[in-house]
């Protein structure tokens, strides 16, 4: 019905007055009985009246500066909370902005919705250059996971109950939402409306593997004589986290855990094979991955770094069927979720499962221990300025004494030092880059972190990836949350000692050298700090984890002290012409 319509039913006196409401407050009526709360926003036509009218409803709406740091928020959200992190913007231009990180949740397996306003179906279809005109629907059905356009109020209900089931299902991911302006002002029947939405049941439902797949995985494991697992940000994400941890020690397995995974168990935990990693991946006959991909960040599972070509056999526990045998043949497949997975395997193994033998476990530790004390000194260094061991040395510390702080890491250096570097030592308190190591997730992450759980969050950034993002030190002020942005500045992308041959401009991969970002905090009320030494840097960042001010310590690195690339140098293309000059 038009408002016109129901004003003339309600005018023509033959009923009583109609309660009514509109498509603004059924989308808000309907993400709130699902229990979404919290949106990461860029307001303007035609959604800016939807913001506020969200917050004043009572959800906590924080709005950004640009889209992408909104949708990099809303990911990471979900990540979180195992709920949709939703992003609300604008048509066209913020669409496409809140695209990319759409597509870096799918990527990464991340629940999220998209929501846009857009323009006028009949003249976008017409192309006849409506105000932001884009066939909006269409670009995103590529890039993410169910993508869906709600033309009639009375189908909202519907349309945020499949944008929800959706993205958490099975192998989660983003979803799209098209909102038209058109739907927002449409009114309906209050009482019609509240009947039309829809709380999702069990948008999450368990999968059970059958239990002969269990009986394979349990026989592959038996016959190990040098197994391994690989937990992944999936198995984070699962929040099964007892079950992980009571599989892990039951089996006596050592693991290794991927960059996100860390912390789901403890890192210091005596089955924590991280630092021998090289030795574990080389010499293991069974390798069973967790919520893991193996993906580029696990070279395929082929190449010098995995041994004997078909030396190993693979278990494999995932939610997504497509997964099994992508890149290696699986010997065990376990298609099914991480908790009822580990739950069913638990039950065949029983009380007297025996354990990996002491010259596996025994050699590992002695590589673990043998590595540990190699990097110490190094971890101890009070150089200046600084590099990043000894700059990192200190975060350890600080993490170590805070263990419920969350760590935002990006850059490439500052990520690849700081991950093998910084323990973890709760579940999902790593968040970074993922899958598609993007650059600039860094304070759109911060800040969905402070927003959802209430902890402070120290976000170590490469000065490079503070660029992509650094505009939201604002937010970060306006909404007084507890982040402390710790810039590695080494002047540069990678290094900050790159020159142009001609002499003519800057090196392309360095910046002004000592950039004052310190000044941009205080340019918003936050704490700004130069750090010089890794005494300072570890004084500035207790102190602002304690008082949970705003604030940005400015670390100054040595331009020398980094690699091209950082640890992942041999991904760039090399020719022999090129070489030769
Ligand atoms: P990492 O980068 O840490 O190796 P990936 O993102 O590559 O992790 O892999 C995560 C995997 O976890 C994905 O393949 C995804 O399908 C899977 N996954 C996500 N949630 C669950 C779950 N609840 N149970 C089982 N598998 C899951
Ligand atoms: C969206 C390519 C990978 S790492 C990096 C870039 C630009 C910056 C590294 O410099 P930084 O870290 O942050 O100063 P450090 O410690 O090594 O000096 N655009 C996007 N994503 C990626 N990954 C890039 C570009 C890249
Ligand atoms: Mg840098």
């Amino acid at each position: 019905m038009t408002i016109s319509e129901s004003a003339e039913k309600m005018a023509d006196g033959a009923q009583e007055p109609q309660e009514l409401t509109d498509g603004f407050h059924l989308i808000i009526d309907a993400l709130k009985l699902n229990g979404i709360e919290n949106i990461y926003h860029v307001p303007g036509i035609p959604v800016t009246d939807l913001g506020r009218m969200m917050q004043a409803e009572g959800m906590r709406v924080v709005s950004f500066r640009h889209e992408s740091n909104a949708g990099n928020a809303a990911a990471i959200a979900g990540y979180l909370t195992r709920k949709p992190g939703v992003c609300l913007t604008v048509s066209a231009p913020g669409f496409l902005n809140g695209l990319v990180s759409l597509a870096h949740a799918t990527t990464n397996c991340w629940p999220m919705i998209l929501i846009s306003g857009s323009s006028e179906r009949e003249i976008v279809d017409l192309q006849q250059g409506d105000y932001e005109e884009m066939d909006q629907l269409a670009i995103a059905k590529p890039l993410c996971k169910a993508a869906y356009r709600i033309l009639h109020a009375e189908d909202i209900g519907l349309g945020v109950a499949r944008a929800i089931r959706s993205a958490v299902s099975g192998r989660p991911g983003g979803v799209y939402l098209d909102v038209p302006a058109s739907l927002l002002g449409q009114v309906m029947d209050a009482a019609e409306g509240a009947k039309s939405l829809i709380k999702v049941v069990e948008p999450a439902p368990a999968q059970l593997p059958g239990p002969a797949a269990i009986d394979r995985a349990l026989d592959v494991l038996k016959g190990a004589k040098k197994p391994l697992i690989i937990l992944g940000k999936g198995a984070s994400y699962a929040q099964a986290d007892d079950v992980v941890r009571n599989f892990v020690e039951t089996s006596g397995i050592p693991y290794i855990a991927m960059s996100m995974a860390k912390g789901l168990l403890p890192d210091d935990h005596p089955q924590y094979a991280g630092a021998a990693r090289s030795l574990v991946l080389k010499e293991s006959d069974c390798v069973m991955l967790v919520g893991a991909r193996l993906n580029w960040l696990l070279s395929h599972g082929k190449g010098k770094q995995w041994g004997e070509p078909h030396s190993k056999k693979f278990i494999h526990i995932d939610i997504d069927p497509k997964e099994m045998d992508s890149n290696q043949p699986i010997a065990a497949p376990l298609v099914g979720d991480i908790e009822s997975t580990l739950t069913a395997l638990l039950e065949k193994m029983g009380s007297d499962w025996k354990k990996p033998s002491d010259e596996w476990t025994g050699a590992i530790r002695t590589k673990v221990e043998s590595n540990v004390a190699k990097m110490a000194p190094k971890l101890q260094n009070n150089n200046v300025p600084m590099d990043f061991h000894g700059a990192l040395g200190r975060l350890k510390r600080v993490f170590a004494d805070n263990p419920d702080a969350i760590l935002v890491n990006e850059g490439a250096n500052t990520l690849d030092f700081a991950r093998s570097i910084i323990d973890m030592h709760k579940p999902r308190k790593r968040l970074d880059v993922g899958t598609w190591g993007v650059m600039g997730i860094g304070m759109g992450t911060a800040i969905a972190a402070a927003v959802e759980t209430g902890n402070p969050v120290v976000a170590v950034e490469g000065d490079s990836a503070f660029g992509f993002c650094g505009m939201e030190v604002e937010t970060i002020c306006r909404y007084k949350l507890p982040i402390c942005v710790v810039i590695f500045n080494n002047s540069g992308i990678y290094r900050g000692t790159d020159t142009d041959p001609t002499g003519r401009d800057p090196g392309t991969t360095v910046f002004v050298p000592e950039s004052k970002y310190e000044m941009m905090m205080e340019a918003f009320g936050g704490e700004g700090v130069i750090a010089r030494s890794p005494d300072d840097l570890e004084r500035a960042v207790r102190e602002a984890i304690e008082n949970r001010k705003p604030t940005l310590v400015n670390a100054i690195i040595d331009p020398q002290a980094g690699t091209e690339s950082g640890r992942i140098g041999n991904l760039n293309p090399q020719s022999v012409v090129s070489k030769k000059k």
